[in-house]
């Protein structure tokens, strides 16, 4: 049987990566300490995956896991927020830098030799520098501690598997949505926000006019992109995961309209300081490995309405 390690297993993106492992038959453990993550996110697997509540902070805790042998590593945990990491960021860097490098540094010293270790990044890494599209070779900007975790833990990523022989690979994340998004914070993504307001007919505040553009990606496209380059054998350095198309929030709202039936209350108020006017993803490389997408923009927003009305009722 196929083993695979999940940090940060019960949060947005990590939960659905491991429902899609159970569907493939992996045998599954999850580490989350359930900071962010919730533990209802996987109550559909609950049975068929091995949970373990601890922080990966916890390195002896982590190495008897580390211990099992994956043939897959995905390493999602982290601190996902970035407004955090300028408050804490001492604490936020344990979490972002230093657990994965103690992770890829135990699997050095014991020789383990997974298929893959895949960290996730993100586009935060690229800052506010104009050139669009970012392709993985564009100049980087990290400018938060979370930014510049997540940059340097690609780098030790990376390192690792040019100096010491581990197959390793990093993504960096574009703008995902979709069903166990937690909406609940002013820096949850802004699809998740619309969603709830939408479902309890509250008003959304649209930070600037709306001509904003992001890469928006459905998470079902991120998960089967996480797999496709996990198990693709010739994989290597950083990827960007977005669909590679830019649009203006305000559009995407409207087209979200559509495929819930209902009008969104919004209120405009000023552009949030440090917002991004601008993201696109340049995804040549994931698609030079051969990776298609199967959801796209419009059927993602019409699967994740159906999910959150389901939900609702
Ligand atoms: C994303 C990441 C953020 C950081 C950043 C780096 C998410 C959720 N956030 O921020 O962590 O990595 O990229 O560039 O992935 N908005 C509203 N109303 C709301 C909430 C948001 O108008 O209630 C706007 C917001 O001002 C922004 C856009 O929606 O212009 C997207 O916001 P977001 O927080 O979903 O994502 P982003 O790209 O700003």
């Amino acid at each position: 049987m196929v083993k695979a390690l999940v940090t940060g297993g019960a949060g947005f993106i990590g939960s659905n990566l491991v429902i899609s492992l159970v569907e493939k038959e992996y045998q599954v453990t999850v580490v989350d300490d359930l900071s962010m993550g919730v533990k209802a996110k996987l109550a559909t697997v609950a049975d068929q995956v091995e949970f373990h509540e601890h922080d990966v902070c916890d390195h002896e805790f982590m190495h008897s896991i580390l211990d099992e042998d994956f043939d897959y590593i995905y390493y999602l945990a982290a601190i996902a927020s970035v407004a955090d990491s300028v408050e804490r960021p001492y604490e936020t860097h344990q979490v972002n830098q230093e657990s994965v490098v103690d992770t890829l540094e135990y699997l050095r010293v014991k020789g383990y030799q997974p298929k893959k270790f895949l960290f996730t990044s993100s586009a935060a890494v690229y800052g506010n520098y104009p050139e669009l599209p970012k392709r993985e070779d564009s100049r980087v900007q990290p400018l938060t501690p979370y930014a510049v975790d997540k940059y340097a833990s690609e780098r030790f990523t990376i390192d690792y598997g040019d100096l010491y022989g581990l197959s390793t690979v990093a993504v960096r994340f574009f703008n995902v949505f979709g069903p166990r998004q937690n909406p609940n914070s002013p820096y949850s993504g802004v699809l998740s926000i619309v969603t709830n307001c939408l479902l309890k007919d509250q008003q959304f505040t649209l930070y600037g006019d709306g001509s904003q553009t992001r890469d928006f990606i459905y998470v079902k496209d991120i998960v089967n992109a996480l797999i496709f380059i996990s198990e693709a054998t010739n994989s290597y350095g950083v990827y960007n995961i977005g669909y590679g198309k830019k649009h203006a929030l305000l559009d995407v709202i409207r087209m979200f309209e559509e495929a819930a039936g209902k009008k969104l209350k919004i209120q405009f108020a000023e552009a949030r300081n440090g917002d991004i006017q601008e993201s696109l993803a340049d995804i040549t490389r994931l698609k030079e490995l051969g990776f298609k997408a199967n959801w796209g923009l419009e059927n993602g927003l019409r699967e994740y309405w159906e999910y959150a009305d389901g939900k609702s009722k």
